[in-house]
């Protein structure tokens, strides 16, 4: 089969409910992948920052055949041996008494918002069904129906209703909004991203989170941080709150908490918000199921390990720096924290970011536009220097080259 097989069978037989860049990929490890036509590739967005510790680390897919050959499914009918273990190790990772494993990131937020919503009724005293969760323009947490609700993105939006009441949108970035929405005594939480990866990397004010997560606590309104992109190691900290000093009352990880093996989220919270659950209230088929708990133990070992925090920290620092430095009047902007970065491309000459892609992918190199104008950058954070400059010039070569 050729490429276009591929591509014509999934067009054929597949929702289209992507626009994948024309590329079929068969094989990954570490920060490369290569197609069916055994073309080499980096990896520079690692399926949105779930393959951060490398394609097909082989101390992750090991604690996931060892346990995939044991016992891969209880359900949550009965205790097993391997969950228990993943919760104490993870609620120590991130200092919190309890997590609630779930599988997907949306899975996560939702969790997240009715963790709150129960917290607000049983313990913040707020009347029935009038809880309110504050959210910013440019969110993204997600694709459920309640998720989406509170999208800004009419794409995400547009022809799902009715939708889910309950969510106040304020700008991101902005404290004094803030402060004016948490006026009302039916605010139990503010849901926030601490970079906004999906709408483009927008990093807030220095002191932003810090601030908010203050602010939240002065009127008794749970701070969640969605750090399914921005976590586990990719902005240069383990979590981006940890640039400000932030611990959330309630964390939201996905995405690479199990390196991109297969689908894990958690929710961390004390026992205070958490145990406002009670048996029976929420769960799902495959949350924290045996094979899940072994590769998130995993996963987060090789961060630990291997000091892909530090790394990410160093090389993102080099990227943006080299980024800064390429002549074209297409680079507008280069932003991020660690390595998620992403730069804005100006259309010139009709050729957009989406152009920009497909030369850099005629170089050897995968990323893809988020709203139009917008590339986002983010290899596994096991690149190594001499690699990452080998990227860079890949950047620079395939930009100044749209110039001539
Ligand atoms: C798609 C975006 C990124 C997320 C944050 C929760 C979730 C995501 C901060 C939900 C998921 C993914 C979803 C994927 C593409 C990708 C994405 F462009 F859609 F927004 F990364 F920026 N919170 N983001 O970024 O986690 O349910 O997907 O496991 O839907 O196209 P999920």
């Amino acid at each position: 089969m050729t490429a276009n097989d591929y591509m014509q069978r999934e067009d054929r037989y597949g929702a289209h409910n992507y626009h994948p860049l024309p590329v079929v990929l068969e094989k990954g490890e570490g920060v490369f992948v290569w197609d069916v036509d055994g073309k080499k590739y980096f990896d520079f967005l690692s399926a949105y920052s779930a393959v951060n510790q490398g394609h097909c680390h082989p101390k992750i897919i090991n604690a996931m055949t060892q346990q995939a050959k044991t016992l891969t499914l209880t359900s949550r009918a009965f205790y097993n041996n391997v969950l228990g273990e993943f919760e104490e190790y993870v609620t120590k990772y991130f200092g919190y008494d309890k997590v609630l494993p779930m599988n997907t990131g949306a899975e996560a937020d939702e969790t997240a918002i009715k963790l709150c919503r129960k917290w607000a009724y049983t313990k913040k005293g707020i009347a029935e069904n009038q809880a309110k969760i504050i959210v910013c323009e440019g969110n993204f947490h997600g694709r459920t129906t309640t998720i989406v609700s509170f999208s800004t993105d009419p794409t995400a939006k547009d022809g799902f209703g009715p939708f889910t009441p309950g969510f106040v949108t304020i700008p991101y970035n902005d404290l004094s909004a803030l402060e004016k929405a948490l006026e009302d005594p039916n605010v139990a939480g503010f849901l926030v991203e601490p970079i906004q990866g999906e709408a483009g990397v927008y990093v807030p004010d220095e002191g932003y989170l810090k601030k908010a997560s203050e602010m939240c606590k002065a009127k008794n309104v749970l701070f969640i941080a969605d750090e399914v992109q921005t976590g586990i190691a990719r902005t240069g900290k383990m979590l981006a709150c940890d640039h400000e000093g932030v611990h959330p009352d309630i964390l939201i990880l996905g995405k690479a908490i199990s390196g991109g093996a297969m689908p894990v989220s958690a929710v961390l919270a004390d026992d205070d918000i958490m145990l406002c659950i009670k048996p029976g209230e929420h769960g799902s088929t495959f949350g924290g199921n045996p094979v899940a708990a072994k590769v998130a133990i995993a996963a987060l070992e090789v961060i630990k390990d291997e000091k892909l925090t530090e790394n990410a920290e160093r090389l993102g620092k080099i990227f943006r720096e080299e980024m800064k430095k390429i002549q074209s009047d297409r680079v507008e902007v280069v932003r991020g924290k660690g390595l998620l970065n992403a730069i804005v491309i100006k259309p010139l000459e009709g050729k957009t970011a989406w152009d920009v892609c497909l030369a850099l992918r005629d170089n050897g190199l995968l990323a893809k536009p988020t709203h139009d104008h917008i590339i986002r950058f983010a290899p596994p954070l096991v690149i190594t220097e001499e690699q990452l400059m080998e990227a860079v010039e890949i950047i620079k070569k395939t930009i100044l080259d749209m110039d001539k």
